[in-house]
Parts: C-alpha cells; sequence; structure tokens
C-alpha cells in the first residue's frame, strides 16, 4: 500500500524514473497476503484509502479485505505503477557507494539508484509460535496471514489461537460456519463495537456524482480517528468515553462466568483496541467455546491444553500475530563506514521524525518506527511520509545537496522527546503488546496524528541534517 502510494506521490512531481521491488508475483501487501475468513478493515474505508483516489463505490463502512485489495489494484493500475514493479524480485541487499546506493535481487540483479526508499510494511513477517507437537497434526494448521484455502472449513471443527484482531475477525467469520469454533485466549481483550453499515445503491451513487461527499466522508472519520488518537496519548474525557464503550460492550454477555474469563487485567487501549460488533454475540454461541487453559502440546487429533484435556479439531489458524520490530529486515542494509542496520538497531529499531536514519543517506522509510500506527489509517500516514520524502527529492533536484542524512544528535534527542512523551499514554499502563519494543518503550507516535503531518510536511531545521553537496558527479536521476 504504501509503495503505491509514494510512487503515485513521485509521478505527481514529475519523477518517473522509478523502480518498485516487490518479492512476491503479486502487489497489495497485507491485503495480499491477509485472506482469512472474516477479514475487514477496522479502519471505515471513507478513510482508509488515499486522499487522491477516492473511492466513491465502498461497500459497507469497512470494508472487506478482498475489497480493498481490488481497490489498491485499481488505483495501482489507474496510476501506471504497475509497470513499474519488478515482481518475484526480492531486495536482499543494499550497500551506500558514494552518494548512490547499490541495491542487489534475490535475482543477482544489480542496480544504482539516488535514493532508496523501503515501502515494507510493519505486519509482515508472521510470528509462529513453537508449540510441541505442532507439525505432528493431522489437519490443517497455518498462520493467519498464509491462510490455507485448500483446508474445509464447513462443518468443521477448528481451532483459532490468539485473540488480537486477526482472531476476533476469524471467530466472527467463522462462528456458525464451521460444526465448532474454539478459541484460544492466552490474554483477554477489549472490544468496542461498531456497526458495520452497508452503503445502499443510493450512498454510492450519490458519492459517484458529487465527489465533495467524499471529501466530507474522508475528513469525517479522519475527525473520529482524530478523537480516538487524543484518547489513546493522554487521559481524560476522551479516554473515559471510550473505556466506559468497551465496559457496557462487555456487559453483553450474560454468562458472568464468560464474562469474568473474557475480561482483560488492563485498561481499554493499552493493547491494540479490538473493532467488532459481532464478537461477544459469537462468543455466546452454543458452538463457539472459549478455552483459556494453556496449550501443552498439539497431537495428531488436536490440542492437548494444560488440564490434560485433548481437543479434537480439523484445523488449527494461529492468529498469533507478527514480527513488529523487524522493520525494513531482512534486507542486509549497508550504511556509512559499512554499518549495517542491524547493528545500528541492535537495541531497537529508531529513526528521525519517523522516516529517516543517521549512517543511511538519501534512505527514507514508510511506516517506520515510532509512526501513528495505533488504530489510525495507515493510508494517511504513508500519505505524509511519502510527501515528505518526495519534498526531499525535489530539493535534490534543486541541486539543494547531492545527500542527506539526519544527524545522531538530532535523532536521540527526537527519541529522547519520544521516551518523555510516552508516560501520559495509555500504552504503558501495564500491559504487553506488539507495540513495545525491546526495552518497554512502545514504538508508537505519542502525539496527534495531526502533529505529525504537521511537522514532516514542513521543512525540517537544517540543523538537524547533513548535508553533503558538491561531491558527487550527478549521473542519470534514478529512483
Ligand atoms: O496479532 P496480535 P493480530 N500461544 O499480535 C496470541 C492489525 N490488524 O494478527 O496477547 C497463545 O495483535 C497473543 O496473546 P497475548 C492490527 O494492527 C488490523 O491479531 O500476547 N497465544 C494475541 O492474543 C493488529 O493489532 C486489522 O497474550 C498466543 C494474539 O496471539 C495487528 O494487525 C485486522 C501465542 C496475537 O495478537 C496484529 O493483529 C487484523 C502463543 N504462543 C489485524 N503467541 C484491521 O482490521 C501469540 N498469541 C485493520
Amino acid at each position: 500500500m504504501s509503495g503505491i502510494c509514494v510512487a503515485i506521490l513521485l509521478r505527481d512531481a514529475g519523477i518517473t524514473d522509478v523502480t518498485i521491488f516487490e518479492k512476491a508475483a503479486d502487489l497489495g501487501g497485507t491485503w495480499r497476503d491477509n485472506t482469512y475468513p472474516g477479514l475487514y478493515c477496522d479502519v471505515p474505508s471513507r478513510f482508509y484509502q488515499f486522499s487522491f483516489a477516492k473511492n466513491p463505490r465502498w461497500s459497507q463502512v469497512f470494508s472487506p479485505g478482498a475489497e480493498i485489495h481490488a481497490y489498491f489494484r485499481r488505483v495501482a493500475e489507474r496510476y501506471r505503477v504497475v509497470e513499474q514493479i519488478r515482481f518475484s524480485t526480492e531486495v536482499v541487499r543494499a550497500e551506500l557507494d558514494g552518494d548512490q546506493w547499490r541495491v542487489i535481487t534475490s535475482t543477482a540483479e544489480e542496480k544504482r539508484v539516488d535514493f532508496l526508499i523501503s515501502a515494507t510494511g510493519i505486519l509482515h513477517h508472521p510470528r509462529v509460535p513453537s508449540i510441541p507437537g505442532l507439525e505432528t497434526f493431522a489437519g490443517s494448521a497455518f498462520h493467519s496471514a498464509r491462510w490455507d484455502h485448500r483446508a474445509d472449513l464447513d462443518g468443521k471443527r477448528v481451532a483459532v489461537v490468539g485473540t488480537g484482531s486477526t482472531g476476533v475477525q476469524i471467530v466472527c467469520g467463522l462462528a456458525g460456519r464451521a460444526a465448532k469454533v474454539e478459541l484460544y485466549q492466552r490474554t483477554a481483550q477489549w472490544v468496542i463495537p461498531f456497526k458495520n453499515r452497508p452503503y445502499g445503491r443510493l450512498v454510492r451513487t450519490a458519492h459517484t456524482v458529487l465527489p465533495w461527499l467524499d471529501d466530507l466522508g474522508y475528513a469525517r472519520v479522519r475527525r473520529q480517528l482524530g478523537f480516538f488518537a487524543r484518547a489513546l496519548i493522554a487521559p481524560g474525557w476522551r479516554r473515559r468515553t471510550l473505556d466506559r464503550a468497551c465496559r457496557k460492550n462487555l456487559d453483553s454477555v450474560t454468562d458472568p462466568q464468560l464474562r469474568r474469563r473474557l475480561t482483560p487485567t488492563y485498561e481499554p487501549m493499552c493493547k491494540r483496541l479490538i473493532v467488532s460488533s459481532g464478537f461477544y454475540d459469537a462468543m455466546q454461541r452454543p458452538d463457539v467455546e472459549l478455552v483459556t487453559d494453556d496449550i501443552d502440546h498439539v497431537e495428531p487429533g488436536g490440542i492437548v491444553t494444560s488440564d490434560g484435556v485433548l481437543h479434537e479439531v480439523d484445523v488449527i489458524a494461529l492468529a498469533t500475530g507478527f514480527d513488529t520490530h523487524a522493520f525494513v529486515r531482512p534486507v542486509q542494509l549497508v550504511g556509512r563506514g559499512g554499518v549495517t542496520l542491524d547493528e545500528l538497531w541492535q537495541e531497537g529499531p529508531f529513526g528521525y521524525l519517523t522516516v529517516a536514519v543517521p549512517q543511511f543517506p538519501n534512505f527514507f522509510m514508510l511506516l517506520g518506527p515510532h509512526s501513528p500506527v495505533g488504530n489510525y489509517s495507515l493510508t494517511s500516514i504513508s500519505e505524509t511520509q511519502g510527501t515528505h520524502v518526495v519534498n526531499w527529492i525535489k530539493r535534490w533536484q534543486r541541486r539543494e545537496f547531492d545527500s542527506v542524512v539526519p544527524t545522531d544528535e538530532a535523532t536521540a534527542a527526537f527519541n529522547e522527546s519520544i521516551r518523555a512523551a510516552m508516560p501520559g499514554t495509555i500504552w504503558v499502563t501495564g500491559c504487553d503488546s506488539w507495540y513495545l519494543g525491546k526495552d518497554g518503550v512502545p514504538e508508537l507516535w505519542p502525539w496527534t496524528p495531526e502533529e505529525h503531518r504537521r511537522r514532516l510536511l514542513a521543512e525540517p531545521p537544517r540543523s538537524d541534517f547533513d548535508f553533503q553537496v558538491g561531491s558527487a558527479t550527478r549521473p542519470a536521476k534514478s529512483l
């Protein structure tokens, strides 16, 4: 998604010598990889889209994954991004060579470029737990982002491991379809309900003929999520409002025993909040069971929990999340003085203003460390970061510099300010989550998304950067 976004922003700026390396045979990133039953985006579609390519024909408030994937494909075709993509070509290494990057691919091809932009996503590398005996399972077992569509689900017994946004969506998607769904919960989650209304033909037509309605819808959801973001970063009435909504939602579970087992021991929104109107209804169905005993091991016939009970199942879906700290890797990135990104990030990923890294000139990241990813729209964040990158490249085209890199001092100061802002946020109130880095500090933006936009679209302070000018002979511009 963010690669498509930046390619379009570059084209708009007249920069068309762009190569997009894509390791898969198709585009779409997370929307290509995730195809599990019940998949939708829990950010309203009116705002989970590019502001420059709004879709008036979304089918519902929260659209299904396949529809979102089709949207990105359409946009990539319309803006001729597809022509720039080298499919099935993985970047394995990129080395700084003078003022340029030498990019080496899995097909042993080398390409020299003036700027290197990573758009490799956050929720990309599946985290598969090492459950003893998993490999002996006689049925189908797979991670949620590698759904095996050969596995028959209708009338089967399905175990879903994990209660994040993915696990919850899968349970809702399978309840009533599978003969039995068992949800293996290690930690209970807070869930906020939002009705997913379909958009009727009249609404879709109105949005098609009156594009300003799309603009209004985009702005309205952006405002709503801005409210949400404020609740996350500071205590106050917004946080209390959402807190109450989560607790009231939990009250809809009528069996006190089940309600108690579904009650988290930490504050709402500490982990990424789950948006679902159907989850508690699904959990109260007779064919859906909550399992809170730890998984001990897997046998050919099913899952054995720590109380010794064998839960016989036909399919195991591991909704166990992603390695969220693997930003950019496993690409070997070698910057100034031979330093690798792995070495620089030994203690965890960090950057300058979410987009740049010291020692790595003319290298930019989309959705890099500390981006405002919470429950916000990543399309909007990518647009902001993409615009920031394009602004740098325009300055390079104007010959203001040959290479630019944030200084160590400015990067350290930025990260210090992040640390200083964290205590007010909900993410540090006592829960474990994929947000937390090795040092326990959330890898998130602790201010509003508007502040992110403001800081990235303003010209950053000159003193925060090390510019090299006139040291390079400029070959043909290629990106
Ligand atoms: O992954 P997660 P996810 N044994 O890391 C459990 C985005 N997203 O794929 O909490 C048993 O949130 C783990 O338990 P615990 C969104 O940003 C967006 O669900 O660590 N359980 C947890 O319950 C989201 O936040 C949409 O104790 C194990 C679960 O697995 C992000 O993706 C939809 C385990 C992992 O939850 C990731 O969500 C879906 C083990 N060994 C996802 N290991 C939208 O709609 C882990 N768990 C936009």
